[in-house]
């Protein structure tokens, strides 16, 4: 399908998905929320397709939601059309694991973008903050929330309230990014660990997933519970099966996703 301002491309299962604005640092107005949503989704549905990729350019991953489309909107309208709502469930709910490459900006929205996301590899040129508070508003997408669960209250509040952005290197260390590498590797990092998700069982990164973002939504007590009564169901597939036989035959092991 074309699209207008991303572009995907298919490889070796792993569905690489690029946000295009270069004109406005790929500020998400309404169609590129649109075609990314749609994007997320047809990569969730397709058989060609183990684990995605979004990234944006090497100056943005993402600066924000774009300011010229919300700047005359009224509190009826946002509330009307429960702005943003829709892009947070919709990619929230796609099951595959998506990995966000960060270089440059993700400010804003782009930020709250790249936390929906499984994990983030940043560049060393990333820079990550929520700056609404410039613009006279707060987060909108997970900026007070997904963040604070992410670094922790102080560097949290830091973040919102003064506006300012975080290097790749302390996104690093406050646990907001997995790993940073240099700008010039980070499609092919971000390809590499995408093709080692893809290898596995679809079942089990499916099942690690879900298991890990409950962690966000439930007390220890029930998550334990959530994640054992996982682990117990996995031994009904063949793939659980096939992986300690191939570990105790020492050879890889071949998922049939069954
Ligand atoms: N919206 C619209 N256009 C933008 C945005 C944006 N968020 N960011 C940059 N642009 C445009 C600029 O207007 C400019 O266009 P033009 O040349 O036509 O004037 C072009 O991109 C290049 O930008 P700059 O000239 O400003 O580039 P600099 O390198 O000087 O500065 C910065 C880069 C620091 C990133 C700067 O552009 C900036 O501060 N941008 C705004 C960052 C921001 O405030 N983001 C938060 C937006 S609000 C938000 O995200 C609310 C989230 C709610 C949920 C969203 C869910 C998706």
């Amino acid at each position: 399908m074309a699209y207008e301002t991303i572009n995907v491309d298919i490889q070796d299962h792993v569905c690489l998905i690029k946000l295009n604005r270069p004109e406005a640092l790929n500020a998400l107005n309404s169609v590129l929320l649109g075609e990314l949503c749609a994007a997320l989704e047809d990569a969730d549905a397709s058989d060609k397709v183990r684990c995605i990729v979004l990234t944006g350019s090497e100056k943005a991953f993402a600066a924000g939601a774009d300011i010229k489309e919300m700047a005359d909107m009224s509190y009826v309208d946002v509330f009307t059309s429960n702005l943003f709502a829709d892009t947070n469930n919709r990619i929230c709910a796609i099951r595959k694991p998506i990995i966000a490459a960060v270089a440059g900006y993700a400010l804003g929205g782009g930020c709250e973008v790249a936390m929906m996301c499984d994990f983030i590899i940043a560049a060393e040129t990333a820079k990550f903050g929520q700056p609404e508070i410039n613009l006279g508003v707060v987060a909108g997408m997970g900026g007070t929330q997904r963040l604070t669960r992410f670094v922790g209250k102080s560097k949290s509040m830091d973040m919102n309230l003064t506006g300012r952005f975080m290097t790749a290197e302390e996104a690093e260390r406050a646990g907001l990014v997995s790993r940073v590498v240099p700008a010039k590797k980070l499609i092919e990092e971000a390809m590499g660990a995408a093709q080692k998700i893809a290898e596995k069982s679809m079942l089990t990164s499916v099942a690690v997933k879900e298991s890990v973002n409950r962690a966000y939504e439930l007390p220890l007590s029930e998550g334990m519970l959530f994640e054992r009564r996982v682990f117990h169901a996995m031994f009904a597939t063949e793939d659980q099966k096939e992986g300690m036989a191939a570990f105790l035959e020492k050879r890889e092991a071949q998922f049939r996703d069954k």
